[in-house]
């Protein structure tokens, strides 16, 4: 009677750890069988009550039927973990023949970017670039362009001081002084450069901006150069006709004195706030070489004249690439900056 029953457990459980589809089901068949309340170990404990004779066969079934289902849960177990392997390796699999990533490209920013096609244009006809210090003297930054202490026209460029009298320079004009007192006429330079006041930010100011300062002395020098000038540089950048307009402006350095002013390429015309709703982006101011700042650099008035432009860089370079906030251009935003 016990014979059987042990037969039978184990054909039965045979029959259900080979057509056991997970893990789980194998789990289930050996707790069944074998585990401490299962099937197996019940009839162990009822051999007790057979007869010495009886007992001794039914028990040599028993260890039997316990060696062949472990070893049948076993082998069904291997079949799963090959198969749980192959699958892995299936989805896993990494091609090493394939070239690594390597670290990201970078790419110039655009105001060094555009900066360097000036610079290349104004080589080409004959420019050297030249460099000066954002920390300045009072005396290159105001006095020798002809703007004195009590000039009210130190009140258009709101000035950081530093101690001991020096500032952080608030245009790249002063590069035409050092430049005319290193170099001397005839003088054909530019300069571009980090200028900085304080200012407060709208969507066209910030207190840290670029321009790119121009200078032009020799013979004879006049309106129609400065213009020829003028429109080479809007054409180079623009790679097409731009509206501009031309009005008088002033600056103590320069006699007569313009405002070169670009039609808003954000919004066309109607206005924005780039443009102050005004439909106009001041761009380039310039004019002649005032006689005072030429006199005060050591050259004869007499002999040479010239001409100075003031390139908004940062200005140029939002109507360059439409954009509409100058904030975002030193804002850090590595999305922003991707875009170009
Ligand atoms: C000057 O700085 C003069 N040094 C320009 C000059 C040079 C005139 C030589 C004549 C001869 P202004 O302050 O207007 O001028 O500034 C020049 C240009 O810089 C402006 O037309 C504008 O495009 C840009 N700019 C001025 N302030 C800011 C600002 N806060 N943020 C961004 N761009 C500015």
């Amino acid at each position: 009677m016990l014979e059987e029953s042990i037969q039978e457990l184990e054909s039965r459980s045979l029959a259900r750890i080979a057509s056991a589809a997970t893990a789980e089901e194998l789990e289930a068949v050996r707790v069944d069988a074998l585990g401490r309340k299962g099937a197996l170990t019940q009839f162990s404990k009822d051999m007790g009550k057979l007869a010495p004779e009886d007992r001794k066969r039914a028990g040599m079934l028993l260890n039997g039927a316990k060696q062949r289902l472990e070893a049948a849960l076993e082998g069904k177990k291997s079949e799963f973990d090959a198969a749980a392997l192959a699958a892995r390796l299936d989805t896993e699999w990494v091609d090493l023949t394939l070239p690594a990533p390597g670290p990201r490209r970078g790419h110039l920013h655009p105001i060094t970017r555009i900066q360097r096609e000036l610079e290349q244009l104004f080589v080409s006809l004959g420019f050297a670039v030249l460099d000066g210090p954002e920390v300045e003297t009072e005396y290159h930054n105001f006095d020798a362009l002809n703007i004195p202490p009590d000039h009210p026209a130190r009140d258009m460029q709101d000035t950081f001081w530093l101690e001991g009298g020096n500032l952080l320079r608030t245009h790249t004009s002063p590069v035409q002084v050092r430049g005319m007192e290193r170099l001397g006429p005839p003088l054909r330079m530019i300069a571009p450069g980090r200028v900085f006041r304080n200012e407060s930010v709208d969507a066209s100011h910030e207190h840290t901006f670029y321009q790119l300062e121009g200078m032009m002395i020799d013979r004879d020098v006049s309106v129609a150069h400065l213009l020829y000038f003028m429109k080479t540089l809007l054409t180079a950048i623009f790679k097409r006709e731009v509206t501009v307009r031309l009005r008088p402006g002033y600056f103590p350095f320069v006699e007569p004195g313009f405002e070169l002013d670009i039609q808003c390429l954000i919004c066309g015309g109607p206005g924005c706030a780039v443009c102050k709703q005004s439909g106009w982006v001041e761009l380039l101011p310039c004019g002649l070489v005032n006689p005072n700042v030429l006199r005060m650099s050591g050259i004869d008035p007499e002999k040479w004249g010239g001409f100075a432009f003031g390139l908004g860089l940062t200005r140029l370079v939002m109507m360059r690439y439409g954009i509409d906030d100058i904030r975002q251009l030193q804002g850090g935003d590595i999305r922003f900056l991707e875009q170009f």
